[in-house]
């Protein structure tokens, strides 16, 4: 990466070390690194045994002669629904609420472990009689309430992997999926709330499996009463199926390596690809990564993780991870800003939430509503914050960290993938001193490196390609049904090693900044420069609250920087006066080449309302780059709102 776009980026040097009172309760530790560095598989064998209750012990720590694929904690058999509920029931702790439920109508409901255990019980027993045995596939397509954890450890505790399809993709999406992973059920609902009405599911569902398929039941969550059609041979109320079912289950205990789950990736190009993850070594680094990462305490703490369990987040930390340890959760049905803007803060007030994690999209959209909302809410319960998706710019950190976290708490900036199957790459909340838009180390355990295009190490200081040394317990076991292409995408860019897809850069201290995708990088005039780092820097500017960045073909430099850019209230009105918006752009692009250099300044830059984003919150840039590049705007069926497109494209020819 050229040294001058080392840049404003690197020239973050604020730091925040935990306080004395933080460090002295947290679960992760300096001595945690040391003794990883010492024994990498001896640590690993430590955390799956003390963090994890095994129905046989296992032999052997790792077997990597199948490379790429590993075998963790071999010969070791467990149940991960046992591990998620039985134990906690058999250590006295049914009364300790799991999941305390908050659905956007603002009806709640109180899951006490024990209650979950239940309903986990009665749901595999319901399954188990629909004929689903151990590693028969079920398609789940659920809103975000409490049925989608127990049909997800129903599934696990049959050994019947899932295949969660986000509930906002469509019957296509959905239809794909299914037969990739031949299905032979599929749990979905009537339908869930978002943005203050029902929204349907089943017909999406009816639809998929038209045709050839290969599911042969589904059964019907009733959320929101709405009317649907009905296949009196195929369709089931999960109500009816679960009260007919026995409320007691004995498992079976699978061998560590046992699938538990397929996840598909969102497929912004070519073919989805189904991530599978197996069971030990999964939950091992879930359950690892929420005691020392997110610090969980499960005998104090509520925890509140804001991710879909349609994304790898809401499958590890809104379930296996927090479950395994007996953490008590919020879980909450909707969108942020039903029925208003401080939907979440009042959540946080009114359970006492203590640890929040969340997405940067998320906190810069609260940036964009502005301060004086989370302000009217009570947030003195927060101890911990957490970020994941993307890399989060300096500013939006700065704001989460004094509007949000007061000052007061840590926040843990976690880099991870789907593929990773748990956090990597994060500061310890009780040992780092952190720095604001830096994922910085990899976790005890975890071995990380940055890498030139020759695939050798790069000094502190450079940028390059993130890859990961070693094999880890929560890897991804592979691309279900395609192992040719899980060896081709991952482990053929350089030898040995896992490559990530990210760019990433050291500094001068051997912190990581993750950079974004590969594909986000540009390169201008044989310069290579980040989207990312001209996003932070659009976004310093204090009329900004979101930016998006392409890199568009120029005749002239290969690449031009074009920017996308959403302003932040005030500057909305002003930059529609005549002719103040032209000047407001050259501010912005005269601003960009002051914070990174000349390089970067945008060639072009467009305000726009909205930004196009997947429904994990990834900004597709794909689409801009259609845009920037004057082409027929490509495929928008995995937008959150594929409306967005029209809007931005209208904006942008009305002038504005
Ligand atoms: C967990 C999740 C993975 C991609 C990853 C990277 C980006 C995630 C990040 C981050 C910078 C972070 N990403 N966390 N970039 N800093 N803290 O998001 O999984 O949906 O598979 O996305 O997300 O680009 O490669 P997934």
């Amino acid at each position: 990466m050229a040294e001058e776009t080392l840049s404003n980026l690197l020239a973050e040097d604020r730091t925040f070390p935990p306080s004395d009172e933080f460090a002295a309760q947290a679960n992760g530790t300096q001595a945690m690194y040391d003794a990883a560095a010492e024994d990498r598989e001896g640590f690993w064998a430590d955390q799956a045994r003390s963090l994890l209750t095994w129905e046989t012990d296992f032999t052997q720590t790792l077997d990597w002669s199948q490379a790429p694929v590993a075998s963790w904690f071999v010969g070791g058999r467990l149940n991960a629904s046992v591990n998620c509920l039985d134990r906690h029931i058999e250590a006295g702790l049914g009364d300790r609420v799991a999941i305390n439920f908050v659905g956007e109508p603002g009806d709640t409901r109180t899951l006490t472990y024990a209650d979950l255990h239940e309903q986990v019980q009665r749901a595999a027993n319901a399954l188990a009689a629909l004929g689903v045995g151990t590693g028969d596939r079920v398609a789940i397509y659920l809103p975000m309430i409490p049925e989608a954890a127990v049909a997800m450890l129903a599934c696990a505790r049959l050994g019947a992997p899932h295949s969660v399809v986000f509930g906002g993709f469509s019957s296509d999406a959905l239809r794909t999926r299914i037969a990739d992973a031949e299905a032979k059920v599929v749990i979905t609902a009537d339908g869930g709330y978002r943005k203050g009405k029902p929204s349907a599911l089943k017909p999406a569902v009816d639809a998929a499996l038209e045709g050839e398929t290969t599911v042969e039941k589904v059964l019907v969550v009733r959320r929101t009463e709405t009317e649907v059609e009905w296949d009196e041979g195929r369709d089931l109320w999960w109500h009816d199926a679960l009260e007919a079912a026995e409320p007691t289950h004995t498992p079976d205990y699978f061998d560590s390596e046992h699938p538990l789950f397929i996840l598909y990736t969102s497929g912004t190009t070519g073919k989805p690809k189904g991530i599978f993850h197996t069971t030990g070594g999964y939950l091992t680094q879930s359950a690892f990564t929420c005691s020392t990462v997110l610090d969980i305490h499960p005998e104090t703490d509520v925890y509140w993780c804001t991710a879909d369990i349609g994304w790898v987040t809401g499958h590890s930390y809104s379930v296996y991870g927090p479950m395994s340890l007996g953490a008590t959760q919020v879980m909450y049905e909707g969108t942020p800003d039903t029925p208003h803007q401080g939907r979440w803060w009042e959540i946080v007030q009114d359970y006492g939430v203590t640890i929040f994690y969340t997405a940067p999209t998320a906190i810069r959209a609260c940036m964009k509503w502005g301060s004086d909302i989370p302000a009217k809410f009570d947030l003195s319960s927060l101890r911990l914050l957490g970020s994941v998706g993307e890399p989060i710019n300096p500013e939006a950190w700065m704001w989460y960290r004094r509007v949000i976290g007061g000052d007061r708490c840590p926040i843990v900036d976690t880099w991870w993938q789907t593929e990773t199957g748990a956090i990597m790459v994060s500061p310890l909340p009780g040992v780092t001193a952190t720095r604001p838009g830096s994922a910085q180390l990899a976790i005890p355990g975890i071995s990380v490196d940055v890498v030139d295009e020759a695939g050798n190490s790069v000094p502190d200081g450079h940028g390059g390609y993130l890859v990961i040394r070693e094999p880890w317990p929560s890897m991804l076991r592979g691309i279900w049904g395609d192992p040719e292409r899980y060896a081709e995408t991952y482990w053929s860019r350089f030898p040995d090693v896992y490559f990530a897809g990210d760019g990433a850069k050291k500094d001068s201290e051997g912190n990581i900044w993750v950079l974004g995708r590969v594909d986000d990088v540009m390169n201008v005039s044989g310069h290579r420069l980040s989207t990312t780092e001209i996003e932070s820097a659009l976004v310093s500017h204090p009329k900004v609250a979101e930016a998006a960045v392409v890199g568009a073909t120029d005749t002239m430099t290969g690449q031009a920087v074009v920017a996308f850019v959403i302003l932040r209230g005030d500057a909305v009105e002003e930059a529609d006066e005549e002719g103040e918006g032209a000047e407001l752009v050259a501010e912005l692009r005269s601003h960009v080449a002051k914070e990174i250099g000349p390089i970067a300044r945008p060639r072009q830059i467009m305000i726009v309302p909205e930004l196009p984003k997947t429904r994990s919150g990834k900004i597709m840039r794909r689409l801009l780059r259609d845009v920037a590049e004057k082409r027929e705007v490509g495929d928008v069926t995995t937008l959150a709102d594929s409306s967005v497109m029209d809007l931005i494209k209208d904006g942008i020819s009305s002038g504005s």
